[in-house]
């Protein structure tokens, strides 16, 4: 007897999708949707824009706009849209071995193998890989190691995980409550404990008249008087993006990173790295760390670890904390989707893609450095640009009402949704934080590519200038 199920009739015949109109969709999505981090009412009375397709490092919407993507998505697309290998590993596995879990003494071969091709791309003494499906989950899971692990050593009162103000750490509570934005926490009422935080090292806006470098080196021996305030038997870990993305692209002055590293060493703190942006390519290097040049414990991952293609996140766990893990007994911790097969097929072939498609060293020695100058030359006599940091292919451009002082708008949140808006109608993605406007794009972007982004950006910000009676 053949299944009913196999030639149940289709209940509600579906329009297919091409017929359907944008406003259509628009007035679909505005019943049923709800956004994250949007304001739900302010978005439906003006519709959302529609994405399509995607190829390359062009996004288009049902209008047929062709934008550029200037952000990877959401920092994630690193191999870039339309990548039919992803897609064939995709659709290979899910016929082969959709899903199984990893929690009852079993394994399978995509998560065996992706454990052994990240033991490769990952610094040495990096050979243990914990999965789960994003960079919140990831962070959840830092804090999970950090206080097993101490516990292991019998030090369970290092419960402590130390921070900063506008970090981000993702959206879950423990995510958030790590991460430090404060519109985010005024949202929580509850929060997860022992986290502290400590101020950023942002300084064009918070370092007044000292020098970068003594500016770097203030903030991180707060590290050091927190410690001594906690007390260091009570403290486990520090975390930090390597630069911080979200929060604006900023990179801290070259004194920052060791004197935190030094610290840490000094009372035996676990030092993570937040490479949910950083990883895979987008500095140039493998890992934003070893750009800054410091040497984690702890390394989250997620976004560019598939390219966005499946949702995965994994933290890294260095041998020290790896042996004290493992031999702590029970880690009870796990998630449905640790290590899917899907997902983990996606990500070894996206690694491959990077490598042996030789991505991230093209970032490092030919497109990277390219952007860079190009951004800086075509933006180096606007009146409304302050500073521009960045490496690879990620940059922060500082809007500032004057250059000589540093001066900020009154309204910083203002003056780079004006902008953003501004990009938007001349289809670039150009991201928004606060004043300073984000570029973070794909990182197979070609110089003529690049050539398109930088000059929409500047005109973008030019019209900014010119709506402030600066141009
Ligand atoms: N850590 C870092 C450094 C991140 O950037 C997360 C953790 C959380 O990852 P998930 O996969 O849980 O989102 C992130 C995520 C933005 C934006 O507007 C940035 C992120 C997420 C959403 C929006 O720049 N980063």
């Amino acid at each position: 007897m053949s299944n009913p199920f196999e030639t149940r009739p289709a209940i509600h015949a579906e329009a297919p999708r091409a017929a359907r109109t944008t406003q259509q969709w628009q007035q679909m999505d505005a019943a049923h949707h709800v956004h994250p981090f949007s304001d739900m009412a302010a978005l439906n009375k003006i519709g959302s824009r529609v994405i399509a397709k995607a190829s390359g490092v062009y996004l288009y919407d049902t209008e047929n706009n062709k934008i550029i993507d200037g952000m990877a998505g959401l920092w994630c697309v690193n191999v870039g849209y339309g990548r039919k290998e992803l897609a064939d590993v995709a659709y290979k596995q899910m016929l082969e071995l959709p899903y199984y879990n990893t929690f009852f003494k079993t394994t399978h071969p995509p998560v065996i193998e992706l454990s052994q091709l990240l033991s490769e791309v990952t610094p040495e003494g990096f050979n243990h890989f914990f999965y789960c499906n994003s960079g919140s989950e990831g962070n959840d899971t830092v804090i999970r190691i950090v206080h097993k692990f101490w516990e292991g050593q019998g030090k369970a009162g290092k419960k402590w995980i130390i921070s900063r103000k506008n970090g981000y750490h993702g959206s879950t509570i423990a995510g958030a409550s790590l991460g430090g934005m404060g519109y985010m926490h005024e949202q929580m009422p509850s929060r997860v404990e022992h986290i502290a935080h400590l101020n950023q090292p942002y300084w064009y806006a918070e370092g007044g008249d000292q020098t970068p470098e003594a500016f770097g080196l203030a903030r991180a021996q707060e590290l050091e008087a927190k410690i001594l305030e906690l007390g260091a038997e009570n403290v486990g870990a520090f975390i930090g993006e390597p630069f911080q993305g979200a929060g604006g692209v900023i990179f801290p002055p070259s004194t920052y990173w060791p004197e935190i590293q030094r610290i840490c060493r000094k009372y035996d703190i676990l030092l993570v790295a937040d490479e949910v942006i950083g990883g895979f390519g987008r500095t140039g290097e493998w890992f934003a760390h070893q750009y800054l040049g410091f040497e984690p414990d702890l390394i989250t991952m997620a976004k560019g670890l598939s390219s966005g293609y499946v949702p995965i996140g994994a933290v890294g766990i260095k041998q020290r904390v790896a042996d004290g893990l493992l031999a702590a007994g029970d880690f009870n911790h796990g998630l449905t989707y640790s290590g899917h097969p899907v997902a983990a097929a996606v990500a070894v072939a996206n690694i491959k893609l990077l490598r042996e498609g030789g991505i991230i060293e093209q970032v490092k020695n030919d497109t990277g450095p390219y952007f860079q100058k190009t951004l800086r030359e075509a933006l180096a006599d606007s009146p409304l640009v302050g500073e521009i940091q960045g490496a690879g292919l990620v940059a922060g451009i500082q809007l500032t009402m004057d250059k000589a002082t540093r001066k900020r708008a009154d309204d910083v949140w203002g003056l780079g949704n004006h902008c953003r808006d501004h990009c938007f109608r001349n289809n670039l993605i150009m991201r928004a934080t606060a004043d300073r406007m984000l570029l973070s794009p794909p990182l197979v972007i070609s110089k003529p590519e690049i050539d398109e982004l930088v000059s929409k950006a500047a005109h973008c910000i030019g019209l900014t200038a010119k709506d402030l009676g600066m141009a």
